[in-house]
């Protein structure tokens, strides 16, 4: 499987994320990438390039202009306000407040953010924007006649939204590439998110449309990050009502019952129809993600990429979480390994 890759990732670094009230060593680490690689290697699949440029355009169509130029310029405000640390959000517009984008650094960081584990730093920009590409060269490599490929992006996209990042994500890869893939002709997209968090910045993107079908399989927002979005009573608005899937799962959620669900969500792909799907694929899932509750193991990995190659679409996958470093490759390449087995 042809993998798209980057080093700009690493120019994303920061050094601090807010957890449990302290400041640890970020879960999203650029080791990730490394450990991916690596494991790309010692399974052949060994066919990488890299990204090339498509500039701003595929960006804007589906992030807000100001929120953009508000990231492209937040670490130069920030150390220009003469602050020490890294740019990190702090106050919010909650609610009975003004929703109202402010001009100090530190309401700007607030109003655009959804939480506060994500730090951003001098590189952060250059790294999302490489991210973004990433998606982008790997999604015209299906459209040049492949019938699949890997985005390797990093940072991660899924949590952001139009006008808004966390959870990791600052750029939404995946939207991104869907969008790109209608734009250059196609009818329908599914995105199917596999990630163990929800991805409520896809799903909040393509909430009110009926081109693109929304699935996601995760922790439920009661007990799980993003807490606030991935209920199952979440079915699309307008035209898009019946195109939005959750599919919230209980603390423990092993692989019998994730992988129930995810036949219902294979079902409602089939239904659909898509012209390609692009696969949200976090590996958080795994029974040792430091930060998630699902039981999967590393078999399951290869046998779910299996059944998504019954799909029989094209299908481009991009890179989302995963915090068990040293199981990250191994779960992975499963997947795509899996997807190629049949
Ligand atoms: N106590 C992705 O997997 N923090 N983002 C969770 C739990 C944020 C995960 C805190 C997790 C973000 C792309
Ligand atoms: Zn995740």
């Amino acid at each position: 499987m042809l993998t798209v890759y980057s080093e700009a990732h690493r120019k994303h670094h920061p050094k601090h994320e807010l957890a449990g009230g302290e400041f640890v060593r970020p879960f999203e680490m650029p080791r990730r990438m490394d450990m991916i690689l690596d494991r790309l290697g010692q399974a052949g699949m060994d066919q990488i390039v890299s990204p090339e440029d498509h500039g701003m355009t595929p960006l804007r169509r589906i992030h807000d202009n100001a929120f953009l130029e508000f990231l492209e310029g937040c670490w130069d405000e920030w150390e220009t306000e003469g602050f020490a640390g890294e740019a990190i959000a702090s106050v919010w517009p909650a609610r009975r407040m003004q929703q109202r984008p402010p001009d100090h650094i530190d309401g700007k960081l607030g109003y655009y953010a959804l939480a506060a584990e994500t730090a951003i730093c001098s590189g952060t920009w250059e790294a999302a924007r490489s991210s973004a590409n990433v998606a982008l060269t790997a999604r015209q490599a299906i459209a040049d006649g492949l019938n699949c490929a890997f985005a390797l992006c990093r940072p991660p996209g899924h949590h952001a939204a139009a006008d808004l990042f966390g959870g990791y994500c600052f750029l939404n890869n995946a939207a991104i590439a869907a969008q790109a893939f209608l734009d250059d002709g196609a009818s329908r997209v599914a995105v199917l998110d596999v990630d163990f968090h929800h991805g409520n910045g896809t799903q909040d993107i393509f909430y009110g449309r009926d081109d693109v079908l929304f699935l996601s399989l995760h922790g439920d927002p009661r007990q799980a990050f993003p807490n606030f979005l991935g209920y199952e009573d979440e079915a699309g608005a307008g035209k898009g009502e019946g195109f939005n899937g959750n599919y919230p799962l209980p603390p423990g959620t092993d692989y019998e019952c994730w992988g129930q669900a995810l036949a219902s969500a294979c079902q409602r792909i089939q239904q659909f129809g898509p012209d390609a799907i692009v696969i949200s694929l976090g590996v958080d899932t795994f029974k040792e993600d430091p930060i998630s509750f699902f039981k999967l193991d590393s078999d399951d990995f290869r046998h779910y990429g299996n059944l998504l190659a019954g799909l029989n679409r094209p299908t481009l996958f991009v890179m989302e979480g995963g915090y068990a470093v040293e199981a990250i490759g191994v779960n992975t390449v499963n997947v795509l390994q899996g997807f190629l087995d049949r």
